[in-house]
């Protein structure tokens, strides 16, 4: 059987959105007989694709399975760049190390990669990243921007600008961002993000945002100790999401805000992660490496660095810190 042709079928049929197509007219589409589109049916349906036929209409799609391939992502996908090449895994250790290895092979700009499960899963310094299988998106992004990598940094804001108002359109949840990369709903995590580069002496050669987003784990689906912080879509909104429209939405948010801020710079985007952000206005502990100081966040600048207004009146610019709020 031609893995290509079942393919093409199963996202023609998703793009029919319910709509029949006779297996004539299939036929006509693919250059091949109405028998070898009936069995590439049959294919689809023990493949998990809910398919039924109405007498001289023709097939229609009921279901499809919950998965993140490319032949279900790519199905009612608009963006130009972004997810036009899709690698996907069933297991992996980490998306962000494919990633890596794929940058470095030359892969072109816009490259994502989708992974139904972690088993190494990673966030910021080394920790780990819970990445419960078919439950979350657990997805790598590699961007080749032309900017300088000083503008690398903001790429972590830029995205969680994108993860926001994708939650908000599919969920219609209200996130908030916890500077710099955690998108918290009710105060808990749902999403965090990792930005890493590859760089040499001309310049940034790949950017590779890692995104891991928590849909539709339950609570006992987390480890005990991430019960009381970590909190799921599904959970928040008290259904299930479809995973495969929220990748969709992902990825036509974080092209426009990539490219906005690639081309016009971080100030209409500052306001917008402002007007988001959980952390601004309040008073915050930062953890750095050498010291913690606690004082009022009262903005972030152009570059993205985190402006703490300290007791004695010094407004501190903070880097890199891990921020909790005092109550
Ligand atoms: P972070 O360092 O800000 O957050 C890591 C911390 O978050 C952990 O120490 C733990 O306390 C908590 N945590 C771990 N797993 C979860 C979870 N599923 N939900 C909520 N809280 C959790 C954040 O780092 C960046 C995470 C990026 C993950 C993506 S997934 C795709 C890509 N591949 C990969 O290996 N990492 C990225």
């Amino acid at each position: 059987m031609n893995t290509a042709i079942t393919n093409k079928l199963a996202e023609r049929l998703i793009k029919a959105q319910g709509e029949p197509v006779s297996g004539q007219q299939l036929a006509d589409e693919f250059g091949v007989s109405r028998t070898a589109i009936w069995k590439h049916i049959k294919e689809l349906a023990e493949q998990g694709y809910g398919i039924e036929s109405i007498k001289k209409k023709g097939y229609y799609l009921t279901s499809a399975p919950d998965t993140l391939d490319a032949t279900a992502i790519g199905a009612g996908l608009h963006t130009k760049k972004l997810g036009q090449t899709i690698h996907y895994v069933e297991s992996c250790p980490s998306t962000q190390i494919i990633a890596h290895q794929l940058a470095q092979e030359g892969t072109p700009d816009g490259t994502i990669v989708l992974t139904e499960e972690q088993t190494a899963g990673r966030g910021r310094l080394a920790r780990k990243w819970d990445s419960a299988a078919k439950k979350g998106i657990w997805m790598s992004v590699v961007l080749r921007p032309d900017v300088v990598p000083q503008k690398a940094p903001q790429f972590t804001l830029v995205a969680a600008v994108a993860v926001v108002r994708a939650i908000e359109e599919v969920t219609g949840l209200k996130p908030e961002i916890k500077w710099p990369n955690d998108i918290l709903i009710k105060g808990k995590k749902s999403t965090g993000i990792l930005t890493e580069l590859q760089s040499d002496a001309d310049g940034i050669q790949a950017l590779i945002i890692g995104i891991g987003l928590n849909v539709n784990q339950s609570l006992q689906d987390f480890p005990e100790e991430l019960q009381d912080i970590a909190t799921s879509l599904s959970i928040e909104s008290g259904k299930l999401v479809n995973r495969q429209e929220l990748v969709r939405a992902l990825l036509s948010h974080l092209e426009i805000y990539t490219d906005l801020y690639i081309e016009t710079g971080f100030g209409m985007l500052k306001i917008l992660w402002e007007s988001y952000s959980s952390t601004i206005g309040k008073t915050v502990r930062a953890r750095m490496a050498k010291e913690t100081l606690t004082g009022i966040a009262e903005g972030i600048t152009e570059d993205g660095v985190l402006q703490l207004r300290t007791a004695d009146g010094k407004l501190h610019g903070i880097y890199s810190a891990d921020i909790e709020m005092t109550n």
